[in-house]
């Protein structure tokens, strides 16, 4: 199996490492994985066009991460390329490494052009899919790539031991440059050029003109069970995703076990990661299977309202071989906007919360509560230019109404040593400045303010976040990351959240847990965490275009009273501004 298989070998080029866990005293069971990125041009034709994109070691998409929970994992990243770089281990806690979390100007300065960083965390607590991503202006396009956490030696699935498991990931593909789509959208102030393509595994399907060849297939035998780690690395958009003529039963969700159900189709955002169980049909079926993934959007303004294909192939046996006359099926998705589909499948996901595999940690108290109107809105268009956004004036995009601005240097920098003057500021807003009917007739104005404000919070606060839609340029829905925690989401719903007689329908028993939440479209989720992981950490949407418009803000976790609850000194080879 090709995973194992990989698994092994990256395990058996691990002398070295192996040398120095003798000397170092490591449970037995964990490794060190050493990665090298070489981040290279690379020429890749799709759609019948040729294009140089910016890669991982020429590979399109990346290359794998495997390891098992408890492993430390070194990538040394090395930049060959024009632009400046960094990577982002996406849904990695990042347990006192916060140096190695990624996102630019936040965590670190990025890596130039001919610099190298090497970025060094363990994995504690977690198994299952994740991924890595450019964390810097629109690379994470063509960067990217699975992170698999297998569990312990020891341990076990939760599930019978799957025949086979395969990394599915979905992106989207510009024939144009995707960092000169996002150049021209920030200059005009108007909406970005939509993809060309959805991919599954870097192949957009025989949907697409001139794309048959670039098709991925998934060939099965009948009656067994395989484990597809679904991944949405898209840009811009959430998908759904269903094969024809089977279900399949979510057992995961962002690294994270859940109670298993059955669905014929996957709802995922940017940002999300789902294992996903599928049971091939007892017998040779005489068929061919469409799988298809879409958008489930909501928002006003234009997108890529196309369908990536693959095939699900039974092999063939041996007195099938000669039969070629075989009938293709494809699947059913929901509505483009079937925002009752997608609540109808959230509310289904539920934490496994068996003390064998994974507990819901739910903090049953809180210490710190925050509420966040997170929507588009507009800024001014500057004097004697003309802008292509709402009347005129430019998109713009704000967390209680504040459009984040990127500092020039690392804000964790900052604040390791004490030196956040002119980097950014701590009175980040705990409630929208003013309050609105967040999913009623727009405000007559739409104008975000810029700042970098972040929220400060002492060490283990327990945080509660009600993450509001607003409608004011249209409501719709939007996946918001927080980086350095998972959270648990303990109730979601439509309209305006009502702070009298919401809580009472807090689920602080068995709610899903994940670092990536869809805010529904007119509506709003509340979250809870544990601030238990000292740095500083970037919380943003998904959806690229709305972090580059100012989706995003900022934690910062001060450290706590023991060792282990220090942020550690910087790398030696942390990039520099
Ligand atoms: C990409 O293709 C162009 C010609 O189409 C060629 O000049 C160039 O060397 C190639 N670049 C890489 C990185 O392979
Ligand atoms: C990439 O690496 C090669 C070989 O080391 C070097 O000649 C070239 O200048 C590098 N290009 C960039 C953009 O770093
Ligand atoms: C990685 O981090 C650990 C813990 O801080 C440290 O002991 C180790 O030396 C680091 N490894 C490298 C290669 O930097
Ligand atoms: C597996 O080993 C780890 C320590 O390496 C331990 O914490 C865990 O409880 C063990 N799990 C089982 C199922 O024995
Ligand atoms: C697909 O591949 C076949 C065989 O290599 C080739 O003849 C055909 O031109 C290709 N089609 C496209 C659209 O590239
Ligand atoms: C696939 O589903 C269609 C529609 O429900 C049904 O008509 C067909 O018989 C199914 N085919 C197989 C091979 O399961
Ligand atoms: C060939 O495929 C057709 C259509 O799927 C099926 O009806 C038929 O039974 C198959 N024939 C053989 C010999 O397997
Ligand atoms: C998306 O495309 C389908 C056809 O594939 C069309 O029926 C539908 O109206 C389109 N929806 C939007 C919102 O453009
Ligand atoms: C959502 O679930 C409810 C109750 O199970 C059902 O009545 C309704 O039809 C579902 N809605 C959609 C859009 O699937
Ligand atoms: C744009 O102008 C129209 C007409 O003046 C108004 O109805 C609409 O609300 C404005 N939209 C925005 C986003 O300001
Ligand atoms: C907010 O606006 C919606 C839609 O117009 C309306 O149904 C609702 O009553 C309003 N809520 C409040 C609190 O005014
Ligand atoms: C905007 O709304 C406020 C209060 O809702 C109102 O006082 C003000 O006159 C309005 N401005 C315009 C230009 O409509
Ligand atoms: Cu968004």
């Amino acid at each position: 199996m090709l995973l194992d298989a990989s698994l092994s070998a990256a395990t058996a080029a691990l002398t070295l490492g192996l040398l120095v866990s003798i000397m170092l005293p490591q449970p037995a069971s964990c490794t060190t994985r050493h990665y090298t990125f070489n981040i290279v041009q690379h020429n890749v034709t799709r759609l019948c066009k040729t294009k140089i994109i910016v890669s991982v070691n020429g590979k399109f998409p990346g290359p794998r991460i495997t390891a098992r929970e408890g492993d430390r994992v070194l990538v040394k990243v090395v930049n060959n390329v024009t632009n400046n770089v960094s990577i982002h281990w996406h849904g990695i806690r990042q347990l006192n490494s916060g140096w190695a979390d990624g996102p630019a100007y936040v965590t670190q300065c990025p890596i130039q052009t001919g610099q190298s960083y090497t970025y060094n965390f363990t994995i504690t607590g977690q198994r299952g899919t994740l991924f890595w991503h450019a964390h810097i202006s629109w690379l994470r396009a063509t960067l990217y790539g699975p992170i698999i956490i297998f569990p312990r030696r020891n341990e076990t699935y939760p599930f019978k031991k799957p025949h086979k498991e395969v990394p599915i990931i979905f992106g989207e593909w510009w024939n144009a440059d995707p960092e000169a789509v996002i150049n021209q959208s920030l200059q005009t102030g108007g909406g970005p050029n939509v993809s060309d393509a959805y991919t599954i595994n870097g192949l957009p399907g025989p949907l697409y003109n001139c794309s048959s060849n670039d098709t991925f297939r998934l060939r099965v035998k009948p009656g067994k069970t395989y484990l597809l780690r679904l991944i949405n690395a898209a840009m811009n958009d959430e998908l759904f995703f269903s094969i024809a003529n089977h279900t399949v039963t979510i057992v995961e969700a962002d690294a994270v076990y859940v109670k298993p159900f059955a669905t014929s189709v996957v709802v995922i955002t940017p940002g999300q990661t789902t294992n996903v169980l599928l049971k091939t049909k007892p017998h040779y079926p005489h068929a061919t299977f469409l799988m298809a993934a879409r958008p489930y959007a909501t928002g006003q303004g234009t997108f890529d309202n196309s369908t990536v294909a693959g095939f699900l192939e039974y092999e063939e046996q041996s007195d099938h071989l000669h039969n070629k006359t075989k009938t293709l099926f494809k699947p059913t998705l929901p509505a483009i906007g079937d925002t009752g589909f997608v609540a109808n499948f959230t509310q289904k996901l539920r934490s496994l919360n068996n003390p064998k595999y994974t507990l819901a940690t739910v903090p049953q108290t809180v210490d710190k509560h925050f509420f966040f109107s997170v929507g588009l809105g507009s800024s001014p268009c500057p004097q004697n230019t003309s802008c292509q956004g709402p009347n005129g004036t430019k998109f713009s995009a704000a967390v209680n109404n504040i459009s984040f601005v990127l500092p020039e240097t690392a804000m964790l920098q900052a604040h390791f040593f004490q030196n956040s003057s002119g980097v950014y500021t701590t009175d980040f807003p705990t409630n929208p400045p003013n309050p609105f009917n967040y999913t009623g007739t727009p405000p007559n104005n739409t104008v975000v303010s810029n700042g970098t404000r972040v929220v400060a919070l002492p060490f283990n606060s327990s945080v509660e976040l009600v993450l509001q839609d607003t409608s004011i340029l249209g409501a719709e829905s939007h996946p918001l990351h927080l980086h350095g925690f998972n959270f648990f989401i303990v109730s979601e719903g439509f309209g305006n959240y009502d702070p009298t007689n919401d809580p009472a329908k807090f689920n602080l028993v068995d709610p899903v847990e994940r670092n990536t939440v869809g805010v529904p479209s007119g509506g709003w989720v509340a979250i809870r965490f544990q601030a238990d992981n000292p740095g500083v950490w970037f919380m943003h949407c998904h959806f690229e275009v709305h972090t580059s418009w100012g989706l995003r803000m900022a934690w910062i976790v001060h450290d706590g009273p023991l060792a282990t609850q220090k942020l550690p000194p910087p790398p030696t080879d942390l990039p520099r501004c």
